[in-house]
Order: C-alpha cells, then structure tokens, then sequence
C-alpha cells in the first residue's frame, strides 16, 4: 500500500482525501498556495507544503511545484481530487515519469476521453448508443449541411477540446450553421487552443443522468447505478441526487451495462463516470466520460454504502476489485445541494470572512465542507464552500432531511445560495421528481411569474 499520498487539491476534497486515507493508515501531505494557509486541509494533512501564491496557475495548477513538493515529502502517489489537474493528462504522465502514482486512469484514457470527438467515436465502435451526429470532426460546409439535413434541425456544434458545455452552439435551421459555426470555432479556438468541432442532434429538455463505474486492473468493471444531475446553472450542477426517478430497473441496467461496455472497451482503471443525455421517450445517449472523482459522488456513497474515495486510492495500488455486480444494492435515496459562497439572487460569488458557521446534523444528514467559523471564504477560486447530502429511505423522506438541514445551517458573515436550495425544495415540479436539463430556466420563468 502507499505509504504517503499528496494531496494537489484544496477545500472540501482535499478533507475528504484525508478521510479516507487515515481510515487506509496512509500519511498525507497537504500542498496550498498562499491564500489557504489557515485551511482544514493544512491543519489535519500529516505535513504541508507551501506551493505558491494564490492565483491557481502559480500553485494548484503549477505541476513542477507540485512534483518538487512530492519530492521534498517523499510522497509516493499524488491524489489530484476533481477540478485543478484531475484531467490533465500531461500531469499525469509527467507523476508517472517521476515515480509517483498518479491516483486516476492511465494518461491515453484521460486524453482519449478528454477529446470529446474521439471519445463518441471509440464509444460508437462498441455499440453504445450516440446522439446521431458526425463520426468525428467537421469543417466542411457543405458536408455539414447535408449532415444536418440528414439528422434533422435542431442541431449542436461542440468543441472536440471541450466538454462541460463551453463552446456549445445549438443550430435551428441552415441559415444559421455557417454564421453557428464559426463562432463555436473562434470560441473553441481561443478557450481551448484547439478549434475542432463536431456535430451531433440536438436533443430538447434531456435529464442529464450519469453512471459510475469502478474497474481494476485486471478488467473487471462494475457499475454503481446513476446519479439525477439535471438541475443545473450555466452547466454548473446545482442539486445532485440517487436514485433517478426517470429510471426504471430495466433502464438503470442498459445505461450501467453501457457504461460498462465504454470501460471494459478502454481497460480503464479506477473510478469513473460516462454521462448520457435522456431523452422524454426513455432514449439514452452516450455524451462524455469524466475520468475522475466527481463533486457528487457522494451520494453514491450513500446509496451504496460504498466509500469510493478509499475504493479509488485502493484500485490506483493495484489491488483487485473485491466487488461483483450482483453485490450492489441500490438503497433508499440521497440528495446533495451545493452550496456556495454567492448571492442567492446574483450570483455573483460571496467571498470573505464566515462569522458563524453551524452545520446541521442527525439522522441522514452528511455535510463535506472545509469551511469554519472564522475561516475566509478566498477569491480566487470555486464558490462551493459545503455539500448538504440527506439520505432517506424515499425521497420524500431525503427531501424533509435536507429542507430541515438547509433550515438550521447557520452561516453568518458571507452570503449563500441556501434560501436559492429551500424555494427548490418547495418547487411543485421538483417535489414530482419532474426536472430535465432546463429545470432552472423554467424555475426562473415560473418564479418571476410568482413575484411580479
Ligand atoms: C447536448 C444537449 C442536447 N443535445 N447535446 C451541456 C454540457 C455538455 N456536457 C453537453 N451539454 C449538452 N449537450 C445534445 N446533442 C444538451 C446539453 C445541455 C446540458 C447537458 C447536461 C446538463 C445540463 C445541460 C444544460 C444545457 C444543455
């Protein structure tokens, strides 16, 4: 087993990585620029290690000082959390190159996923369901154009480089695809550094719902059922839940054995998750695979009773998966809310210092934070500051935990999108488990109806 993991995260994961490795008997190391340097990571971490100034790109992104700091520690394996370096499949080799076990899939899977055109195109190959769409990039008008008629308006350009919905443009009718086109390549071009674009039907109000997967070296892959991630603000997931509603059990087993298949076809090693798009007729459709720990793995956990952080780090050692499929049981259901540091109504980010800080607790009720009272919220970096996650036997009953958790967490000093997670919570569609991709914009429309 390792013997000492460094940390190349901060916040709420970073803690969590801890969890799991003093729970393994691992020693950590905490790295942090700057701005954290009064954080929980650095407090229970066994050492810590100063990796620069505040700004991201001269600490949690800077790889050389990273390594150096896993150097200086005598770290064995490097932990990269979600977010930062998780997916950067240059970090990943350059850990390998200098004996560090980068705790993730190997770096051809993390590249191969991370190129959104090549990724549909190895998936297709194995037979699981595509949005129908070009086969990898395109650049001919007139190819596109008979493409589209061909698939049928409304379409969608994305950025091969891209994902997580930057650099999208969705097409209504042929007028617009050239003028379409080109935007998405200026933008893909200037975000990414890469202009490729592909194609694909646009599907209208899909539920975004993803698999996890686990898979060992030695090729066995089991799937630890799905996560509700629909509700979502400018692609960043809001509330997370499992189980599906939109689900029934035979569905739930063609999207897992379809996430499967998409890891068994790679060899892909450690933890992972193949997002699909669901469309209103029960139509599931390959979308991306994110080949890290995701924010809302949690409530997977919960549902599973399966600690994926320590299943992660144990499967990055080389052990052998000591799970089968007919071991997972889907039970009861969890909800997670995300909250962040912003203006409910602006959402403009809330930094500064927390005041009073009371996290609810009792039954069902799991809060992963960094935050505490007299901490100060930074910056620089993501507003997310906890995770409420309520377990139920139902969903009603998830639903009546978090309500009463989100009622009595007390956060003074800084603002937070609680009040946003409470009128959710009350929303009539929400309650009927009625929620597709657009649900915020609908929530929004609704709610201005309401006050006006
Ligand atoms: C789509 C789509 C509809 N049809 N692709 C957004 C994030 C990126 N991963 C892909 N996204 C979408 N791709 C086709 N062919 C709708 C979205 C989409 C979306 C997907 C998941 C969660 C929220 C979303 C919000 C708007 C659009």
């Amino acid at each position: 087993m390792f013997n000492k993991i460094l940390i190349a995260n901060r916040g709420e994961i970073a803690l969590r990585i801890i969890n799991a490795c003093r729970e393994l008997g691992i020693k950590t190391v905490a790295v942090y620029s700057e701005a954290d340097k009064n954080s929980l990571p650095v407090k229970f971490a066994d050492e810590c290690i100063c990796i620069g100034p505040s700004q991201s790109n001269k600490s949690y992104l800077h790889i050389p000082s990273i390594i150096a700091a896993a150097e200086i520690t005598g770290a064995d394996a490097v932990h990269p959390g979600y977010g930062f370096l998780a997916e950067n499949a240059n970090f990943a080799e350059v850990c390998k190159s200098c004996g560090l076990t980068f705790i993730g899939p190997e770096p051809e899977h993390i590249r191969l996923m991370g190129d959104k055109a090549v990724a549909r195109k190895t998936v297709m190959k194995k037979n699981v369901p595509v949005v129908p769409g070009s086969k990898g990039g395109v650049s001919d008008i007139d190819e596109m154009k008979s493409l589209a008629s061909e698939i049928g308006y409304p379409v969608i350009l994305k950025a091969s480089a891209g994902g997580g919905g930057k650099g999208m443009r969705v097409v209504w009718n042929e007028d617009e695809l050239l003028s379409q086109f080109e935007t998405a390549r200026t933008e893909a071009l200037s975000a990414f550094g890469n202009d490729e674009i592909y194609m694909e039907k646009y599907i209208v109000n899909p539920r975004h719902i993803e698999i996890q997967i686990v898979a060992d070296k030695y090729g066995n892959v089991v799937y630890l059922g799905e996560r509700e991630c629909s509700i979502q603000r400018n692609h960043q997931k809001i509330i997370e839940e499992a189980p599906s509603v939109a689900l029934t059990d035979e569905l739930r087993k063609a999207m897992g054995q379809a996430a499967k298949k998409v890891a068994s076809a790679i060899g892909y090693l450690g933890v992972g998750t193949v997002e699909f798009l669901l469309d209103s007729d029960g139509n599931f459709y390959f979308m991306e695979m994110n080949t890290r720990i995701q924010v809302e793995h949690t409530v997977t956990e919960e549902v599973t009773g399966i600690d994926l952080l320590k299943l992660q780090i144990l499967l990055a050692n080389g052990e052998e998966l000591n799970l089968k499929q007919r071991d997972i049981k889907i039970s009861g259901h969890a909800i997670e809310c995300r909250v962040n540091a912003e203006d409910p109504k602006t959402f403009m980010p809330s930094p500064g210092k927390i005041e009073a800080f009371h996290p609810p607790g009792g039954p069902g009720i799991r809060i992963d934070t960094a935050a505490y009272a007299g901490y100060v919220v930074p910056p620089f970096y993501d507003s997310m500051i906890a995770k409420v996650i309520a377990y139920g036997k139902d969903r009603k009953e998830a639903i009546s935990r978090m309500k009463r958790a989100l009622e009595m967490f007390l956060i003074e000093g800084i603002k937070t999108n609680i009040p946003l997670h409470l009128a959710i919570l009350e929303d009539k569609r929400f309650l009927e488990g009625d929620i597709n991709t657009h649900f915020m914009e609908d929530f929004f429309k609704r709610n201005e109806i309401l006050s006006s």
